[in-house]
């Protein structure tokens, strides 16, 4: 593993609000951009993982596929109104070209997620590699930099049950 951002540790102290990463009870839906397929279906994989070892119960994951990261906010705020999840963990990435479409892409793409979150009451996480180039991409989805869509999953378990303590 390179040195890298991780999840912080969680705080232990008496008395403090930290949501559980107990995904038992949880509905969590997961929404994934196709496009840069090779590395959203690895974060896709990682999320798997994840649901697994937190132990959200197959019947309670709703997947979901939308075309590109510019797609996700509006799949989200669907799940999120449909009153079927309790979190939307939305997993893309964007790689930087040689035009601005990557700021238009990526910042409203982020934009979006955020609105959703605020409006909808839900945790929405941002699961959505912005990277230079591919290859850093790849480092990030179950390579050297460990697997965003795992961490996404993570952060949807916690958020979820943190929101139902408060
Ligand atoms: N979508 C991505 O998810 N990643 C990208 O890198 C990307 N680039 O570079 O263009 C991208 N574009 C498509 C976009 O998300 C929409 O699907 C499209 O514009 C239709 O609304």
């Amino acid at each position: 593993m390179g040195a890298t951002h991780r999840l912080p540790a969680r705080s232990d102290r008496e008395g403090e609000l930290v949501g559980s990463e107990d995904g038992s009870g949880l509905r969590i839906g997961v929404v994934t951009a196709r496009f840069n397929e090779e590395v959203t279906k690895r974060l896709l994989a990682g999320a798997y993982e994840a649901l697994d070892r937190l132990q959200v119960a197959a019947a309670n994951r709703t997947v979901a596929w939308v075309p590109g990261a510019y797609e996700l906010p509006l799949a989200a705020k669907a799940l999120a109104a449909s009153g079927r999840v309790d979190a939307v963990v939305c997993l893309g990435c964007v790689v930087r070209g040689e035009t601005s479409h990557y700021d238009f892409v990526a910042g409203e793409c982020a934009r979006g997620l955020q609105q959703v979150q605020l409006e909808t009451g839900l945790p929405i996480v941002f699961g959505v590699l912005t990277t230079e180039n591919f290859e850093q991409a790849l480092e990030r989805a179950g390579g050297s930099y460990g697997n965003k869509g795992d961490e996404a999953v993570v952060t949807a378990v916690e958020m979820a049950n943190l929101l139902a303590e408060v």
